[in-house]
Order: C-alpha cells, then structure tokens, then sequence
C-alpha cells in the first residue's frame, strides 16, 4: 500500500461506543525485508502531538523503519504517512552534525567538546559577572524529552535565575495552555481520544486534523464512516478534507475570514443562549461568570456574525442548533485559533460552549485543545517554557517555596518577581543585546519565527553570542556562534507525552553518529561547567542518566495535576503509553480529566489568577480570591475586534500561512525522506479561483506575493481556499535537499508574517496579514502542491500526488486487546456509556 498516495490507509468502521479496530501499519526501508530486521525497540513517534506508540526497526545499527503497537491507546497500531516514511529515514543522513563547531575569524569550523563548551562556560561566567543571570536567554522545543526540558529548567530557574526561558511551543501551543489556565485553572488537557467513540458530533476549530495528526483522522473516520456516524463540523476558511466530511455527515462547514475567529464564538455562543441549550442548572453549580458572557455576546447576532466573518447566518444557526441538540460533543481546536486574532478569547470560547452545556469530563464530551510538536505538553508541564514546573503559579509564594524546597536553593534564585518572559521578548532582548547569551536548542527561528528578515539580523549580529545545538546545519545553525552536535529521537532514551496526556518511553535504538550528544548530557555538561551548587553546597542537578531525571521529574510533580508518581521506566515499558494522573490510587492513569465537576481553580492550586481577555491585563490574587471560584470553572468572554493589519489598497488580500500533510516544519527530517519530499518538493501559494481569474493566475504561473515586510516567489495552486485569502504552506527555508526551488528567490513563508501577540499567551499571529499577489511569470507545469490534500487543485489536469515502489507499505488487522483506559472496555455492561451523566448532575 501507497501511504503517500492513500494517506489514511483502509477504513475500519465501527459503532459507537465500541472499541476502535486494532491495525498494525508498517514500513521497512527498500531492500529491507521483515526476516532481516535484528531488533524491534519501543518508542512513540514524535513528529506530531498525535505521539503514535511504535517501534524502530534495527539492522547492523542503523534505523531500517518502524510499526505501529497495536496494544496502545494512542494509535491502536496505526502510523501516518510522516510515521511510516519520515521519523527514523532523516537519521542515516550523510549531513548529519558529527562534531561541534565554533566561530573563527568569522566561519565556523569543527572542534572538540572541551573547545565548544569551554568558550561557551566562559561566555556564560563572563556575562554572569558583569550583567547578572538577565543576560541569559534560552529557546528550546516542543521535540526535546522530559528529562531534557526538566534537567533545563533546573539549570535556568536555580542555577542561573533567570526568567528568560521558552520554548518554540510559544509559537505552537502557548494559547492552548493559557485557554486551559483561564477556564479551568490549570494547563492539562481535559479530553481523551476515546471521545471519538462516544460522540454525537465533533467540531475542529481551525484544526486539519486530516494533514496535521493524520492517525487521529483516521480515528475519526472509522466513526464517521460507520452507519451511525457523528456529525462533523469544520471552522477553517479553506475547504480542507474535514470540510468535505462535514458536509458527507449533515454538519457545516464554517469558513471565515481570516481573522474573525472570535466573532464567530461569540456568534455561536449567542445561539446557545437564545436556543435555550444553557443547562442552567449545572453552569448555576459548576461555574462562574455567565451573566457576563452572555452580556458580551448579546450583540452578536448571526447576521452580524456573518457580516464580520463573511458566512451564511442560517450556517452559524445550524451550527449552533448541532451544538446545542447533541447529547455529547467533542471539539478540537488548533492553530487556525491560535495563532490568530484574539487567539486566546477564541480557544476560550470554546470551552465556554462546553461548559453551557456541561459537556465536559464524561466519554464522547470533551474538548481537545491540541498540541502540535510531539512534546509540548513536557516543556509546558517541566517549565521549559518559563512557567513553574509543575503548573505551578509563579505568582504564589507557597509554589515558589515548594520548589525552593525541592531543589535546595534560596527561594530568590528562583525567578518570580514578574511573568516568564516570552519568546518574542527574549528574541527582543537579544536584539537589543541586553540578553548577551541565547542557548538556542531544537528548533530553527530563522524559518519558524515571524518576520525573517528580523530574526536573520538578530542572530547575524554581534551584539547576542548565540549556541545553537541541533542534528544538523539549519538555516539558524549557519549563524550561531557555537554549534553543538545532539542526538535525535531512537540515538537517546526519554519519555514524552502525547496532546491526550499520555506519556511514553521512547528507547534508544542507535548510537548517534560522530561525536553526537544526547540534549541531557549536552545540559549536563554545561551544568558540570559552571559548578551549579545547591545551598548545602552539592551539586545542583542531582541526576546523570535519563532514568535518574525521570524520577526526578515524578518527585517534582506529585501533587500537582500533572502528577507522575505513579508511573516508572518499568511501568512504561508495558503494553501501552499511560495518561496522566498517574498515581497510587490511580496506577492505570486518568482518561478524562474533571469528571467531577471539579475544576483547578482553586486559589491555592491554580496556575495563574487569571487575564482580562481583550486586553491582557492581569486579575490581582486578591480580585481572584473574592471571587471564591472553589473548583468552579470560569466563563470569559470578549468582543470581537479587528485584526491589526487589515487588507486596503496597496495588500487587498489576507495573508495565511500553514501545513501540508507530506513535511513537518521547516523539513530537517521529512525533507530527508524520498517519498515524502517528492510529495511536494517546493514551495507554493494557495488562491481561490475568483481572485486567480482576477488577477489572471493559472494553476501553476510563478506569482510573487507581498506584505509590508517582505515578499516571497513562488508557484501557484489555484484551490479551495476561500475568496480574498492566501494560503502558503511554512516549511520551505533555504535548505533545499533536491534543489528543486528554480532560482533561489525567497519562498520562506514568514518573510511576510507580523511581529506581534496574543495579549495573553503572548503567541505570535502566523494566520493575519495583508498581502497581494502579482503574476511574475508563467508557468511551466502545475505548482509542487499535492492532490490529495486541502491543497487539491480546483480544476485542469494535475497529476496526482503518489509515492511510487519505495513507498510501500503494509496494513494489518489485527485482534483488538483491551485498552484499560478505554470506557467502552472499563465498563464492562453494553450500553452503559450512554448513561454516564454529566458530573452533577445525576
Ligand atoms: N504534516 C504535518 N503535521 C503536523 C505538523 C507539520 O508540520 N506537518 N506540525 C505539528 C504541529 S507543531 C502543529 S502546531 C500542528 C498544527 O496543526 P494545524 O493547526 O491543523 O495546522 P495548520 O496548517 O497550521 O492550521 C490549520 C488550519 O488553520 C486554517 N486557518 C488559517 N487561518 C485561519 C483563521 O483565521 N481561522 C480559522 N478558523 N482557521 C484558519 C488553515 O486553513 C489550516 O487548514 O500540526 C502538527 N502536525
Ligand atoms: N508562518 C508560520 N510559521 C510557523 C507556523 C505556522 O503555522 N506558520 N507554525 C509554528 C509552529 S506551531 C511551530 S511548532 C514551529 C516549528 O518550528 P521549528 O521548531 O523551528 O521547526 P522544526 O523544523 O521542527 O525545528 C526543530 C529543529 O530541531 C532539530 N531537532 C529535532 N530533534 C532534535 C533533538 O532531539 N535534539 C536537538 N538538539 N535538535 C533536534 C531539527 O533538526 C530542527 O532543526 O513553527 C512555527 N512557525
Ligand atoms: S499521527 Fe503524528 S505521531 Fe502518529 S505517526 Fe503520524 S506524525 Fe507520527
Ligand atoms: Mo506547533
């Protein structure tokens, strides 16, 4: 079987409320056969939050492929086309980083390990002695292991102090993480993937989950295409495959312009109010602030809201109706939200529909706000991230005393006087050099940050010394001062945790090559280096192997929602990833979070005491203790306003950016990969058919397209994105494995995006601009876009997007075990599922 051409593999429907089918999917290098595999080793794939359970294939120490594990509850043994083809190829790369690199006279040439982190500890104790911890600024990941993120964290909250740390999950999960914060007290995802089994309806709030978690898709699919399938409904201004899938099951697909997701909450929430579809009663006993809400979207009528977002009123009713008629809903939401306008207000919204029709805690009634990187949710929860570890609230001086305890540090070493600095400030810092060190680590800002051209003068300059530590010689390597070699997932051993909660152990398979380092041992040594020293005068950071962090880490957690102190490497080493709480009580870990009713709002246990969502401005401990929430959980709402950039005359059109299904990111390891590369080998700019005819675009003509602070050259995809918008895919810098870009013009698409936030999850707007587009010069064959995707050409003879032989791959049923966290297999009369009340309400 083609997986690039059949993205999802064969269906396996079933009813609802039943187990979804197990299937092992499997893919072996060319040449390959299953006989010569030596070793099977467990792991989880990481190239998307989706974190499938797998294993790597190993022959004569090199990675040859990987299958799904058909007894975990992540993926019942599914894998996805960047799975399959993408997560182990990229490490047997010629270009891998095998020594570190320094800076002389200008260019960077390869060194020893002493050299590197010699002139790094100098740098570091330098700046430590003149300018104090604030000279200090790190940005790491969302790809890097618990172990890693904790073991970092430590180092800059009690051995440096400083508050100048985050990680790339700014640009990717900030807004879900402060959605959580703002309703329900604390981070942690209330859902579980099981709710696709139980619902009536799923809603996906600018979420593709189709290209971008596609083993969840397939999830989904298996229910909507059984006899009794939910109803789909899609918020995404482009017709992605979830929009064709609203309309197969009855549901609607929403596409507004690009900017206006609030107003569109605030339209559907109108509805819930004026349907009648509020259970009064259970938002009277498990809430607070609904007088308020339904002020703030008394205005938003649906004709309103379809003059703002340019949808059908009679869609935002039918919507709303599918909403408030449905028994169970669960809503996925993802960077079409946050990484747009008034992100927080708008993933906020959709917990306040849930919480109108206490829908939530209970199977098939949930909300997924998602992760995209594979460990996100770790740098949240290990506070690699700037946040306390533990969601832990930095503005309580009892959490902060905690950690002080744990760690063995004075408590003013611990930075808690002002917010985590963002990674937009921090990156400023390092503009204005008041930030002397930036430790940049698995991520690439040069393609990923907003404003290119901005983070290129950043990092070029002088005035910052930059580390860069990844596998290979990325755009935003070429400018680091110091470039230290790390060893990637299968070369090191660590744990991570999916977007539902559930943690893996992913095992080392391969040595690394050269002279590559594990990002644990990296911070180690950098540890070792400065002497970080506890206040009995031992050595701060207590742990060596992966294992010893871990534990650590649990110790760190316990207590705290995200409570580890149930699991161990043993425990994970079992048949299935565990979600967390994972306790005594509680040792096969917790499916859905707030099945009581009780939210983590307490004063004394929340993680912050709130924002005003409009504006950012902070709720004092005392404002937030009168309200007396006492596990209440909080409504919010704000109006709608219009997106700072608006089109005009000079940019008519609305700039948005994203994902195809065939690259992760800025491509260092699906760029490495044949079959997915060839899928779709350059970059291109999506158009809708009135705006090509208008500007006289054909499928496939070179278009240059420009915002106020830049532009980029590429080919046109005449497609399904909705009129006055256009959409380019993120993943295309420099680096060009097959030199397919024709003439190296710029094609990076965040030469365009705007430097600017969210007020309150301080997460950059990827999704708003103004551009426009001019015709550069005709085409030579259809855009590199695929077929098979959002990104399907509206019209013409494209051929379609297919792997070819080395793309093979196999599929199999297999006898569907028992999932112990599943509530179809946990409750063991049919039919029960149907039963469980809401919390409160029996
Ligand atoms: N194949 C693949 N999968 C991935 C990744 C990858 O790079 N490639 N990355 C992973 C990561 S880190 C992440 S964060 C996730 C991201 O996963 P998604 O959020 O699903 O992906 P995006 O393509 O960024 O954006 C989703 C949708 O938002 C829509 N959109 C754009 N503007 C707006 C708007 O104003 N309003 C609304 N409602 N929608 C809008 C776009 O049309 C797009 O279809 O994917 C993860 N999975
Ligand atoms: N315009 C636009 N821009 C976007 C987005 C968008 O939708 N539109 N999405 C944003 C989002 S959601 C995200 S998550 C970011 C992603 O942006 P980046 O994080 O910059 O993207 P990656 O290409 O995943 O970069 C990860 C780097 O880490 C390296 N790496 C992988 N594993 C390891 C490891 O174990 N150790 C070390 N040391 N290095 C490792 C890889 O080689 C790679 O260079 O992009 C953001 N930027
Ligand atoms: S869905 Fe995500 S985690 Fe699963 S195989 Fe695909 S990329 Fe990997
Ligand atoms: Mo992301």
């Amino acid at each position: 079987m083609d997986r690039i051409a059949d993205i999802w593999g064969p269906r396996t429907p079933h009813a609802r409320g039943t187990v979804w089918p197990a299937r092992v999917d499997r893919h072996l290098e060319e040449g390959v056969a299953e006989e010569d595999v030596e070793r099977w080793v467990r792991s989880a794939c990481v190239l998307c939050s989706n974190g499938c359970g797998c294993e790597i294939a190993v022959r004569d120490g090199r990675m040859v492929g990987v299958r799904g594990v058909a007894t975990d509850v992540v993926n019942h043994g599914r894998l996805g086309p960047k799975g399959l083809y993408g997560s182990w190829a990229w490490a047997n790369g010629a270009d891998r980083l095998t020594r570190p690199l320094v800076r002389e006279n200008g260019r960077l040439t390869e060194t020893d390990w002493e050299t590197a982190m010699g002139r790094i500890a100098e740098v570091s104790r330098r700046l430590l002695a003149e300018k104090g911890p604030l000279s200090h600024g790190f940005y790491t990941s969302g790809q890097l292991f618990l172990e890693e993120y904790y073991t970092l964290a430590v180092i800059g909250k009690a051995g440096l102090g400083t508050p100048h740390m985050d990680g790339n999950t700014r640009l990717c999960t900030a807004t879900s993480a402060a959605a959580f914060k703002e309703s329900f007290g604390t981070d942690g995802q209330p859902g579980s993937y099981t709710d696709i089994e139980h619902c009536d309806a799923i809603f996906l709030f600018g979420h593709n989950m189709p290209e971008t978690q596609t083993v969840l898709w397939t999830r989904v699919l298996d229910r909507t295409r059984a006899d009794d399938p939910p109803r789909v409904v899609c918020v995404d201004p482009r017709r992605t495959k979830v929009a064709e899938e609203a309309e197969r099951t009855g549901g609607v697909h929403l596409a507004p312009r690009v900017g206006t997701n609030t107003a569109l909450m605030n339209g559907l929430t109108r509805e819930l109010f004026a349907g009648g579809w509020v259970d009064e009663e259970w938002v009277g006993r498990h809430t607070l602030g609904v007088e308020e809400l339904r002020e703030t979207v008394e205005p938003c009528t649906p004709e309103e809201t379809a003059r703002i977002c340019g949808v059908d009123a009679g869609d935002v009713r039918r919507a709303a109706r599918i909403f408030g008629e449905s028994e169970r809903v669960l809503s996925t939401v993802l960077q079409g939200f946050y990484q747009s306008h008034q992100a927080t207000a708008a993933a906020v919204a959709v917990h306040n529909l849930h919480l109108l029709r206490g829908m939530i805690g209970r199977p098939g009634a949930g909300v997924l706000q998602m992760n995209g990187q594979p460990t996100a949710q770790n740098t949240r929860e290990c506070g690699a991230d700037g946040d306390l570890p533990g969601f832990r609230n930095w503005s309580n001086p009892a959490h902060v005393r905690e950690l002080a305890e744990l760690w063995n540090v004075d408590e003013l070493t611990i930075p808690h006087w002002a917010p985590p600095t963002h990674a937009m400030q921090i990156f400023r810092y390092a503009e204005q050099g008041s930030v002397g060190l930036l430790w940049i680590s698995a991520t690439n800002p040069v393609v990923s940050m907003p404003e290119s051209s901005r983070i290129r003068r950043i990092l070029g300059g002088d005035q910052c010394f930059t580390v860069v530590q990844d596998l290979f010689l990325t755009e935003t390597a070429e400018l680091a001062d110091v470039v230290l070699p790390a060893a990637g997932w299968g070369e090191k051993t660590g744990c991570h945790t999916n977007a539902g909660r559930v943690v893996h152990l992913s095992e080392k398979a391969v040595e690394p090559p050269g002279e590559a380092r594990s990002d644990l041992d990296i911070f180690l040594m950098y540890a070792d280096a400065m002497d970080f020293r506890d206040r009995d005068g031992a050595p701060l950071v207590k742990w060596r192997t992966p294992e010893e962090a871990f534990d650590a880490w649990r110790e760190c957690s316990r207590g705290r929602p995200c409570d580890y102190s149930g699991l161990s490497y043993d425990r994970l080493r079992g048949p299935t990833g565990i979600p967390w709480p994972c306790t005594e009580q509680h040792p096969e870990g917790t499916d859905r979070l707030y099945a009581d009713g009780v939210f983590n709002t307490d004063p004394e246990y929340c993680e912050t005491y709130g924002h005003d969502l409009l504006t950012g401005g902070t709720v004092t401990p005392v404002e937030y203790r009168a309200k007396a929430p006492a596990g209440r959980a909080h409504l919010k709402g704000a109006a709608y306003v219009p997106p700072h950039e608006e089109p005009g005359d000079e940019y008519p059109l609305l700039y948005t950016t994203g994902r195809t299904v065939y690259h992760f990111h800025t491509r260092t390891k699906t760029g490495r990969s044949r079959e997915l590369n060839r899928a779709a080998p350059d970059a291109w700019v999506e158009l809708s058919v009135p705006d090509a005819r208008r500007l006289g675009i054909a499928e496939g003509d070179r278009v240059r397209v420009e915002s106020p602070r830049g532009a980029i050259e590429v080919r046109a995809r005449i497609g399904h994105v909705r009129e006055g918008a256009v959409f380019a895919p993120f993943h295309y810098g420099r680096w060009d494995p097959d030199e397919v870009a024709a003439d190296g013009a710029p094609r990076q698409a965040n030469e365009l995006t705007m430097t600017i936030w969210d007020p309150v999850s301080k997460q950059p707007y990827f999704k708003t601009a103004a551009c426009r587009v001019v015709k550069v010069a005709d085409g030579d064959g259809p855009a590199p876009a695929p077929t098979t995707t959002a990104s399907e050409p509206a019209g013409g003879s494209v051929p379609p997007t297919r792997g070819g032989p080395e793309a093979d791959t196999s599929a199999e049923p297999t006898a569907t075990p028992d999932y112990p966290c599943d509530p179809a297999v946990t409750h063991e009369a049919p039919g029960h599922i149907a039963e469980v009340a809401a919390p409160g309400r029996s």
